[in-house]
């Protein structure tokens, strides 16, 4: 999802033509393993209060003690809801990525970041795309979901329309927000591996939180490189995947002759979200 200016990070010489390799877990250091064990243990304790129901319950079914192995998290995916985890060298084509969402299969980096990047990295790793992603592939309505984005993927593009659809897996995917009786959560997989997002997306007056709308979404740019100066709020993931289960065609049309709307802009048009400050007050 993330593109870097840079050449891409891991070893893309011994994949296959999916562009899957081994996971090799036991290549991975005692040094890797306790790292990921702390971002994990950071993380864990930021998601009471921040991070959507669905995603915490499902992160416990896959709770590993370092780094996980994708087998084991395959037996508890194909059971829950068919779907099951590839190991990719990092980033993969687009075409590629949108064919295996769409075979649900979702496409998992093998190596994990440097100490030094405890806080903050641009290109997925493993511990993103495995804390942040796989749980709510055990979720029926939101495993469901990416499949459609991966069977919408391939017909964007045939329409040119790839940017577009991109903006709604930026701003779903992975920074998407719910509004629940207890109060704002996010679901995001960019937000839920991130230390800082976690907190300023829910607590943060800052940034614009905006009801979710199809074409408004795909619509606007996103930034990579920083929090997100807008998000938007769903309902339920049965909302989500019933207003995107439908004929992008038309909207993609009508998308190229408009103008994107800036990151941070927000219109008459939008409905906002209360600042969850208040929103967590009345549920409390
Ligand atoms: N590859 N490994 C990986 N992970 C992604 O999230 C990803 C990708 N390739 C393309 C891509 N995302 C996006 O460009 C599409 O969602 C549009
Ligand atoms: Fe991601």
């Amino acid at each position: 999802m993330l593109k870097p200016e840079n050449p891409l990070r891991g070893d893309y010489s011994r994949m296959r033509n999916d562009y899957t390799v081994e996971q090799d877990w036991h290549a991975y250091t005692a040094e890797e393993h306790d790292l990921y064990r702390r971002l994990l243990e950071r993380q864990s304790s930021k998601l009471k209060g921040h991070a959507a129901e669905e995603f915490i319950e499902n992160v416990h079914r896959l709770s590993s003690d370092g780094i996980p192995r994708f087998e084991e998290a395959n037996l508890i995916l194909q059971s829950a809801t068919n779907w099951k985890i590839v190991a990719v060298p990092g980033l993969i084509p687009d075409d590629t990525f949108f064919t295996h969402l769409a075979h649900r299969q979702f496409p998992v980096t093998v190596w994990l970041r440097k100490p030094e990047e405890f806080d903050y990295i641009v290109e997925p790793d493993i511990f993103h795309d495995f804390f942040g992603h796989v749980p709510l592939l055990l979720n029926p309505i939101f495993a469901d979901h990416l499949q459609e984005y991966g069977k919408g993927g391939l017909r964007a593009m045939k329409l040119n329309a790839v940017p577009f659809l991109a903006r709604l897996y930026w701003y779903m995917v992975e920074f998407g927000l719910i509004l629940t009786p207890e109060g704002l959560r996010t679901y995001g997989a960019g937000i839920l591996s991130s230390g800082g997002e976690i907190i300023h997306c829910i607590d943060s007056p800052q940034p614009n939180r905006i009801k979710f709308d199809l074409q408004r979404v795909m619509q606007t740019e996103y930034r990579i490189d920083r929090y997100q100066d807008t998000y938007f709020v769903i309902d339920s993931f049965q909302q989500l995947f019933d207003e995107t289960s439908v004929d992008f065609a038309p909207i993609y049309e009508k998308l190229k002759t408009l103008e994107p709307i800036d990151p941070s802009g927000v219109l008459p048009t939008d409905t906002l979200v209360n600042h969850p400050a208040s929103v967590n007050q009345k549920a409390a």
